[in-house]
């Protein structure tokens, strides 16, 4: 069944090959060319060797190169907002607002997608009771369109190629996706993996996800057709962790995203899933300094 559902995955990544939809490209407070299909984002492979436990404990990813894991510093895109401004991230206080983001990367042992965050906050803010309103608060967000699809995933509930996924650290930390319930399964064993360590009292938390992508997701998994991860391919995805402290949404975001994706999967960023060979390149060229940054945080 995995064999054939592989197969039926492989023709319909030829059949969008050539589709006009997907990646587009889009603008970010004036990046124009940042995650586009000519000049996408690399999602490296995470060795065999290192493949991380998935318990919420973010030290057996530490080994991560440097262009593996990103900090405030090094992030793609890292913006404050102060008073419901857009300003420079320096002027929020690391104890305010920092992170540690892990890959986003794949897993070729497991097929899947993995990201590990380590977020530090001073506020907690959540207000709504209501899971799915953690957009206007502290949240992270990470859209997928694996297959590349595009169009628009929002269309009375059109989450089948594309999906809007979130992860709220409160009530002690959910995931879920603006889409039906029962897509949800995604998230859960033997195709998802998630652990997570929150600090209710200011929000700071470390959590880890590793789960399969999907062509085509439906409401079980033999509905479904399974991604299946080749270096070269592009795969539509964007990833951001967004600190909230209060109604005018006081904080900072880091983000591999554009400016307003939140219909069309076309203006997704593009990632290029490379050979694990780049992950060891990566780690015989980094200066011995890699351990120091994890560091400052324990
Ligand atoms: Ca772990
Ligand atoms: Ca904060
Ligand atoms: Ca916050």
């Amino acid at each position: 069944m995995r064999y054939l559902i592989a197969v039926l995955s492989i023709a319909a990544l030829v059949c969008v090959a050539g589709s006009a939809n997907a990646f587009t490209g889009c603008e970010f407070w004036g990046y124009t060319d940042i995650g586009s299909a000519t000049n996408p984002y690399m999602l490296y492979a995470i060795p065999d060797e290192y493949v991380p436990a998935i318990d919420g404990d973010l030290a057996d990813v530490g080994w991560m190169p440097e262009g593996m894991y990103f900090t405030r510093d090094t992030a793609p895109r890292a913006i404050g907002v102060i008073g419901g401004a857009v300003a420079d991230i320096e002027l929020v206080a690391r104890d305010n607002f920092d992170a540690v983001v892990y890959g986003p990367a794949w897993v070729p042992a497991t097929n899947s997608l993995y990201f590990g965050v380590h977020k530090v906050d001073d506020l907690l803010y959540a207000p709504s009771e209501d899971l799915g309103a953690c957009w206007g608060e502290d949240n992270q967000q990470w859209c997928t369109d694996p297959s590349g699809a595009g169009g628009n995933f929002r269309q009375e509930q059109n989450c089948n190629t594309a999906q809007q996924n979130y992860y709220t650290p409160k009530q002690g930390g959910h995931l879920g996706g603006w889409n039906p319930v029962e897509y949800d399964w995604r998230f859960e064993a033997p195709y998802g993996f998630f652990a997570q360590d929150v600090d209710e009292a200011t929000g700071s938390y470390d959590m880890e996800l590793m789960y399969n992508l999907w062509d085509w997701l439906d409401v079980s998994a033999d509905d479904s057709e399974l991604h299946v991860f080749e270096p070269g391919q592009l795969i539509g995805l964007t990833f951001y962790v967004r600190d909230r402290d209060d109604a005018e949404g006081t904080g900072a975001l880091l983000g591999w995203h554009c400016e307003d994706i939140w219909t069309d999967a076309s203006l997704f960023t593009a990632f290029m899933v490379r050979p694990v060979s780049d992950t060891y390149a990566l780690m015989a060229t980094e200066p011995s300094t890699w351990g120091g940054i994890k560091a400052m945080f324990k």
